[in-house]
């Protein structure tokens, strides 16, 4: 299977490609780091391209230090519902926060920031974790006239995958770039994924399938 993509109207969706993500970070993805090369040449082959950087003050709720007694990974409740919580990664400012060096991130045209705010997690590039505050993003594909969306980055299971379902609910095309991007893996998130994906008609394609 080949597919026309990169064109006028689709946008190339590159997700928190930060060192914190990557081997030796904070929050390190299994081979995160994979993804990279794969990115750089997909960044060649589309005409837009958006960039999102995971972005958390030093205290962000998200951050289990935050919650005396537990630990990363556990689940706790929030205002705004249930939370899973994380090591202390992409603080702001601070070289974790830094795309991955290799990353050819001066080919984006936007970068959105997300989960900066201090009670609110974000995952996805559209919505935060709460379902309604959004990032801007919907409003500038829309504007830009950008309706298909190629995602690729970290993690598949998380920020990859919730902004791809978020896409779908916006009524955009959305598809994963699966060689370009990896998972956390932890708890069966991956599979989780993948189902909700299926069910949202998520598509599912290699670089090696896109042509011009
Ligand atoms: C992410 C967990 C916490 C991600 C960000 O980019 O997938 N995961 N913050
Ligand atoms: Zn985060």
């Amino acid at each position: 299977m080949t597919m026309q993509a990169g064109g006028e109207g689709d946008v190339l969706l590159v997700v928190d490609v930060q060192r914190d993500f990557c081997f030796s970070g904070a929050l390190a993805v299994p081979d995160g780091d994979a993804v990279v090369m794969p990115i750089n040449q997909l960044m060649e082959h589309f005409r837009h391209v958006v960039l999102t950087q995971d972005w958390h003050p030093a205290d962000h709720s998200s951050f289990a230090v935050q919650h005396p007694g537990r630990q990363a990974f556990d689940v706790v409740r929030m205002p705004y519902g249930e939370q899973q919580l994380w090591p202390v990664h992409c603080v702001q400012g601070t070289p974790g926060a830094e795309f991955h060096p290799k990353l050819h991130w001066n080919r984006a045209e936007l970068i959105v920031r997300k989960g900066f705010r201090r009670e609110i997690d974000s995952y996805s590039a559209f919505l935060e974790n709460d379902r309604t505050t959004p990032t801007g993003l919907a409003g500038y594909l829309r504007e830009r006239g950008l309706r298909r969306v190629f995602l690729a980055g970290l993690a598949l299971d998380y920020c990859v995958g919730f902004s791809a379902l978020d896409a779908r609910a916006l009524g955009l095309e959305a598809w994963v770039i699966s060689d370009a991007s990896r998972a956390v893996g932890v708890g069966g998130s991956q599979a989780a994924m993948q189902q909700r994906l299926a069910a949202l008609q998520v598509g599912s394609v290699t670089s090696g399938e896109l042509r011009r």
